[in-house]
């Protein structure tokens, strides 16, 4: 029986993950893609579920251009996936066929082509950056227009340019392929589209920082972490301007400088807008409100600490330090920008401490939190109308819905917000109040 563990890297680049002279004794290689084929066709039908459920099963009323953004961006996102990950299993099986039965689709020495892998992986890859990062959007576009106390900014814009950024994010994937030897001529059309994709993205900031104008804002520990989530985002944003264009990406590409990139576009979206969403529903899902006190110093430290991390890495890559080494012998070249390196380190370390009082609050919240009432946030998505936490089957009667999730502040209503399944009319609202 054949043994050893995977060896090929987290991107199983070929032809090292095909070459049998290399791998072929490695079951846990075998294993490995075989559980990333399967992994992923069971995400393709979580991926259907969140798509068919807002298509399908509406509440009357709720329109699409009435759907709270966090739907349209969940849904959105699971779209793309839908879209992008077939080649990606694909590909798996045929690296399972080489592997396995002999067959040549990425090894030379039988007709193959090795980049023919990287094609395949990156794109779902680029896309898969949008499925994470979408929901995480959707949570902040959710939390700002409520403690800011205004609709939001451009709606439908706000949707036309999520489902813009899904359809070109399946021609921008060989921006991650410029220095894998394929023909640098393909690389221009690439890098065209991907600057090009920034563009909805700009669009969807300029909505959410438009929203925020002007605002009655005030903030509680949902609306610090998806304003730290957004201003985290933009560095993000703007280093990945560097790295879609080909000339800088070629200097850049194997050094720390992605690392940061990386880092500062997915963190954000994930625990940034992720710990928002947390702090947001927690009141729904348990019935109780969450200490304000420790989620503002769980918010202050990670949001300090994740730049002290990070920052530093963009300085060592600028600077020309790889990633992915594999010899100490390379070190000593570095050796200068250590204290780069020490810092990051320490922060890092920080930074995991930093989420105790996260824990701490998220636990003895359940117990000795203050009640939570039905609609703490005095927010009019459907969700707050219902008890917290909601029984069993979530609303008593199904609820009608009356018009959009963000009419905050309406003109002539006494109170600043409505509900969606209560009536608009400021005369209404007003003798309700
Ligand atoms: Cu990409």
């Amino acid at each position: 029986m054949p043994g050893g563990a995977a060896a090929s890297g987290w991107t199983a680049y070929t032809p090292l993950s095909a070459d049998p002279s290399y791998t072929s004794a490695v079951l846990g290689q075998d294993l490995w893609i075989l559980a990333l084929a399967l992994e992923f066709a069971s995400f393709l039908m979580g991926g259907v579920n969140f798509l068919t459920t807002p298509l399908t099963l509406r509440a009357p009323g709720m329109t699409l251009w009435r759907l709270p953004l966090l739907v349209w961006y969940e849904a959105s996102g699971s779209l793309l996936f839908l879209l992008s990950v077939g080649p990606l299993i694909a590909g798996a099986i045929m690296l399972l066929l080489d592997r396995l039965v002999g067959t040549g689709f990425y090894l030379p020495a039988r007709g193959g082509d090795p980049l023919l892998w990287e094609h395949l992986f990156w794109f779902f890859g680029h896309p898969e950056v949008y499925v994470i990062a979408l929901p995480g959007f959707g949570i902040m576009l959710e939390i700002f227009p409520v403690f800011a106390r205004k609709p939001i900014f451009g709606y439908r814009t706000i949707v036309i340019s999520v489902l813009t950024a899904d359809s070109l994010s399946l021609i921008v994937w060989a921006h991650h392929m410029f220095v894998s030897g394929m023909d640098p001529r393909l690389a221009t059309p690439f890098s065209v589209t991907t600057i090009l994709i920034s563009v909805p993205f700009v669009i969807i900031v300029f909505a959410m920082v438009a929203t925020l104008w002007g605002g009655l804002i005030t903030l509680e520990t949902p609306m610090l972490f998806a304003l730290g989530g957004l201003a985290s985002f933009l560095l993000g944003g703007v280093t990945g301007i560097f790295l879609g264009s080909e000339t800088t990406d070629i200097y850049l590409h194997a050094t720390y400088f992605v690392v940061a990139h990386f880092h500062y576009t997915m963190f954000p979206v994930t625990f940034f807008a992720g710990f928002a969403g947390l702090y947001y529903w927690y009141p729904k899902m348990f019935g109780r409100m969450m200490n304000e006190r420790l989620g503002k110093i769980h918010f202050w430290l990670t949001f300090v600490l994740f730049n002290v991390v990070f920052i530093p890495l963009f300085v060592v890559g600028l600077a020309g330090t790889p990633r992915r080494v594999y010899s100490a012998a390379a070190y000593p070249l570095f050796q200068p920008l250590q204290h780069f390196q020490v810092v990051a380190t320490v922060a890092a370390m920080l930074l995991l401490a930093s989420q105790v009082p996260f824990v701490v609050n998220f636990v003895l919240s359940m117990v000795r939190g203050p009640r939570a009432e039905n609609n703490p946030w005095r927010a009019n998505t459907l969700e707050w109308t219902v008890e917290s936490p909601p029984r069993h089957g979530n609303f008593a009667l199904t609820p009608v819905v009356r018009h959009g999730p963000y009419e905050y502040s309406a003109p002539g209503s006494a109170l600043d917000w409505t509900p969606q399944d209560q009536a608009l009319e400021p005369a209404q609202a007003a003798g309700g109040g």
